[in-house]
């Protein structure tokens, strides 16, 4: 398999510190798959790289709710939200990319999240799931119609920004073994479901690294 110069484009879903070992929201095997996504990241014309970037005091960090516990859920205004350890705080070491990731021609640098009321876990809407981000319109502008995606994590940021532009009618492809999962209870299976209802496929990177 070969990416198409014209249509095909690389997500590189929120590989930051804070997600990788050691820092404060930490995904297992987070770090491994850095070097596979500079190598893959070569083969595509067009790279876009996400980052979560949120407020101190974010909706989304159980500390800004007294006593709450971190992985446990709130009925946020728009839905059910998860709370999470303090992470990617905008403009702090945890934030930036892991230093290993190099991938000097990406085009653009999407930041989601941002807003105190309202987590993104999707890169292409809120997770009120009506706001956008912008990134549809930055892809369809440009006439990139199939995404391929990698990074972290699977089972959240991963998951909704692959079911959020299949439904945007962007072709989706999964990068299988280069993401690594957050893993709360259900939530793997959860998001292979999906992927499989959605009938969003999965691809391994040696199909287009090994060409
Ligand atoms: C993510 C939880 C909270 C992710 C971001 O990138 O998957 N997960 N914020
Ligand atoms: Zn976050």
């Amino acid at each position: 398999m070969e990416p198409n110069t014209a249509t095909d484009a690389l997500l590189v879903i929120d590989l930051q510190n804070d997600f990788c070992p050691g820092g404060a929201l930490a995904v297992e095997g987070g770090d491994e798959i850095v070097p596979t996504i500079n190598l893959l990241a070569q083969k595509f014309a067009h790279v876009v790289l996400t980052q979560d970037w949120h407020p101190p005091a974010h909706i989304s960090f159980a500390s800004a709710h007294n006593g709450a516990l971190p992985y446990t859920t709130i009925d946020a205004s728009y839905g059910s939200q998860t709370l999470w350890p303090d992470h990617c705080v905008q403009n702090t070491p945890g934030a930036a990319f892991h230093a290993a990731l190099s991938v000097p021609h990406a085009e653009l640098i999407l930041r989601k999240g941002f807003r105190t009321g309202i987590d993104s876990y999707s890169a292409f809407l809120e997770n009120d799931h009506s706001t956008p981000t912008g990134l549809g319109g930055y892809l369809r502008e440009r006439g990139l119609t199939r995404l391929f995606l990698c990074g972290l994590a699977y089972d959240f940021c991963v998951r909704h920004s692959a079911i959020d532009g299949t439904a945007l009618d962007f072709e989706c492809f999964i990068f299988e073994d280069v993401t690594r999962a957050v893993n709360l209870p259900g939530s793997v299976k959860a998001t292979d479901q999906a992927f499989e209802e959605a009938g969003i496929q999965r691809v391994q990177s040696a199909d287009i690294l090994a060409l």
